[in-house]
């Protein structure tokens, strides 16, 4: 059996499915790595991992017979594919399985940032309603035009989704796509456009603080900022001063710059919604994407090729 070391978190039934085909080590129980690697780096012949956790340079170095890598997770901006390129190492991803779960995490942030959704439901629990009665009025996400920054997989499902609220959609991407949407080749000029601006890009150095004061400030003060992506995208210092100076209206966040720390000043704000990454964190998806995370990994058992590999190991 060939060796397979798990990064992360994995459920048991993944766990169980790898332990089928692999000889299973997993990193969350190793105490000494060095003696661990010293001893089995060499017959690592497969790692499944996330997209945070990634693989780090340590691991890659003491694996030199790596030769697959599986991503629980679309986003592998952890993962350094540039060395596994050179190393003829194939890396798998997990797309479209979480298409829909993170389209519904988006339309979520938008309507809990709008309709007041933690205010009202303060208002409830603390008895406010009994006392003050009715709740201050809160505004509409009907018919708002929305700029989506990275119109790919996850970006078109948002786009479909909010058909519902009748927005106009809009987007900017480094290329424009085959969709019946407003293409902005300039991101400013389309944040100027926007009532809300939705990030969905990858994340990684390309995409580096793309959403940065100048974007900011062109959303304008009844703006709203949803980053369902990845924090780097964001320059989040920009973000905090953006809202506490109210030159931006609104903020729905899944994702930070140094994940789980979040800025505390964001804490108090109430037109701010916070999640903690959980864009595709349902049993179901997390299901679809864990067997997905396996399947590559059986495929590459059998012929050396994985289902769903990344843009980048096309070619290997
Ligand atoms: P995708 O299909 O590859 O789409 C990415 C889009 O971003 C493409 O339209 C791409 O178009 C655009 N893009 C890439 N670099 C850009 C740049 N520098 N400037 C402007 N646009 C850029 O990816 P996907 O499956 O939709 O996933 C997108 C990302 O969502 C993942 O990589 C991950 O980081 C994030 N995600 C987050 C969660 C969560 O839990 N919050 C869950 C899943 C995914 P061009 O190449 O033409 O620019
Ligand atoms: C998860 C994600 O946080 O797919 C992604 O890129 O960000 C999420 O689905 C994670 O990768 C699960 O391992």
């Amino acid at each position: 059996m060939q060796h397979l070391l798990l990064i992360g978190a994995a459920t048991e039934r993944m766990q169980q499915r790898l332990a089928e085909h692999f000889q299973l080590h997993k990193l969350s129980e190793i105490d000494d790595l060095s003696g661990f690697l010293t001893e089995y780096g060499a017959r690592i012949s497969a790692v499944a991992t996330n997209g945070h956790s990634g693989v780090k340079p340590l691991i890659m170095d003491a694996c030199p017979n790596l030769k697959v890598i599986s991503c629980h997770g679309v986003g592998y901006d952890g993962i350094d594919t540039a060395t596994c390129v050179a190393r003829g190492i194939l890396v798998s991803h997990t797309p479209n399985v979480l298409n829909a779960e993170v389209a519904n995490t988006a339309l979520m942030l938008i309507l809990a940032a709008y309709r007041n959704l933690l205010g009202n439901d303060a208002y409830v629990r603390s008895g406010r309603w009994l006392r003050d009665g009715a709740a201050p009025l809160s505004h509409s996400p009907d018919n708002r035009t929305v700029g989506i920054l990275g119109m790919g997989r996850i970006g078109q499902e948002i786009a479909e989704r909010l058909q519902v609220l009748n927005s106009s959609i809009i987007y900017h991407s480094r290329s424009p796509k085959d969709v019946p949407y407003t293409y902005y080749d300039n991101l400013t000029d389309m944040a100027q456009a926007a009532d809300v601006l939705v990030c969905i890009t990858p994340g990684g150095p390309s995409t580096s603080k793309l959403i940065n004061r100048e974007v900011l400030n062109a959303l304008g003060p009844d703006g709203m900022l949803i980053n369902v992506s990845r924090g780097t995208v964001v320059d989040e210092a920009e973000l905090v001063s953006a809202l506490q100076e109210k030159r931006l209206g609104y903020a729905g966040l899944d994702v930070f710059e140094d994940e789980p720390r979040v800025p505390e000043a964001l804490f108090a704000m109430p037109n701010v919604v916070l999640l903690p990454h959980v864009g595709s964190a349902t049993h179901e998806t997390r299901a679809a994407m864990a067997a997905l995370t396996v399947d590559n990994l059986i495929q590459f058992l059998q012929d050396g090729s994985v289902l769903t590999p990344v843009p980048e190991c096309t070619a290997i």
